[in-house]
């Protein structure tokens, strides 16, 4: 490989690219390749764990055993599919702690979802329903991303997703056909988390400065805009079985485009989250510090046991 010069190789890995043949942790790769992948594969990571905050916190308060034992398994999921994810990471050279501590200190960000609040039961509705269900649009296509690991990752947590999603769907389904007051609940999870489910794909194509070079090595499949008229076209009609309004006037299918039109997106609230201004930032990173200070004890244990038990092999 060295009788290469850097312009031959990248020549090369891009053709690897456009053939399909998935890039593995071991090949050759521009430096820029693996930053940007460090960054979403992180931010990615991040999300995951994050987003164990707002539905952790109705564990204790779902209303019967069967929803509790589904909330805990749904939210140890998350926990897990963060591991793969730091791990897929580890495999591009990255430091977990490091990552994890960008995160902290508001160098890294995780997506802006997890900055609304979770105040009712039906938001445990919600949420599976539309905040997993738009991670699934994303990550399906992340399924045929070009670097091996995260590809392979993503392939076990969709099957995941796709559990989280319908439990979801089942919690506002027994919502709506419940009382009235059943159903108002379900109708203003939805009115709360619909906007900010739909901002999850990020900002639109002509403010992503990432999509262009993602797209081209194959990181992404499609742009963020994409992706969130999929996610419109698949919600709308499941909207209707639920018997629930989705909150915009505007929301309507258009025969000629084949596609449900639906109106702008407050992307100045959309940046002012992502800035840290959202109603829970601030309450997101100080529960992680949190976890991870009152974790240390178990860490240096966990490492003191590996370092004695390797002596006793040695000696
Ligand atoms: N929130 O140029 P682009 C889940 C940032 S998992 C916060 O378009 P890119 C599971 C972006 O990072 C949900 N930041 O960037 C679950 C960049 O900032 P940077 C997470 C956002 O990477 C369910 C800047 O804006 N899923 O929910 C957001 O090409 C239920 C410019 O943006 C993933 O992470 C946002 N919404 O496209 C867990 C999927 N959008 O890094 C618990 C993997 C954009 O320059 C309960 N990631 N930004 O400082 C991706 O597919 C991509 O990274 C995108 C953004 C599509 C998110």
């Amino acid at each position: 490989m060295s009788n290469f010069n850097n312009e031959e190789l990248e020549k090369r890995f891009q053709e690897k690219i456009d053939k399909e043949i998935k890039i593995e942790p071991n090949d050759w790769m521009p430096d820029a390749y693996r930053k940007n992948l460090i960054r979403q594969i992180s931010q990615h990571a991040h999300s995951e764990v994050v987003g164990m905050l707002p539905e952790g916190n109705w564990i204790t308060r779902a209303p019967n055993l069967r929803r509790k034992a589904v909330l805990l398994a749904k939210v140890q999921d998350e926990a897990g599919h963060g591991l793969y994810l730091y791990s897929a990471c580890e495999t591009l050279g990255a430091d977990r702690e490091q990552t994890i501590d960008d995160m902290h200190d508001g160098k890294a960000k995780y997506s802006s979802i997890f900055n609304y609040p979770a105040v009712t039961w039906a938001d445990m509705g919600a949420i599976g329903w539309l905040v997993d269900g738009a991670a699934i649009m994303n990550q399906v296509a992340l399924c045929r991303t070009s670097y091996g690991p995260y590809a392979r990752a993503m392939v076990k947590i969709c099957k995941e997703e796709s559990f989280h999603q319908r439990q979801g769907f089942e919690i506002l389904t027994t919502l709506c056909k419940g009382t009235e007051q059943q159903k108002a609940m379900a109708q203003d999870a939805l009115n709360r988390f619909w906007w900010p489910s739909l901002m999850m794909f990020g900002p639109s194509d002509s403010d992503s400065p990432h999509s262009a070079q993602s797209i081209k090595w194959k990181i992404k499949r499609f742009t963020n805009d994409e992706l969130r008229q999929q996610f419109v076209d698949a919600a709308a009609p499941q909207a209707d079985i639920l018997g629930l309004t989705i909150p915009d006037a505007n929301l309507k299918w258009n025969e000629a485009r084949q596609h449900y039109d639906f109106s702008e997106i407050n992307w100045d609230e959309f940046w002012q989250v992502l800035e840290g201004n959202g109603p829970c930032n601030k309450e997101r990173i100080a529960a992680r510090k949190a976890a991870k200070e009152n974790g240390q004890w178990v860490r240096e244990a966990a490492t003191t046991y590996a370092e004695k038990r390797a002596l006793r092999k040695t000696a």
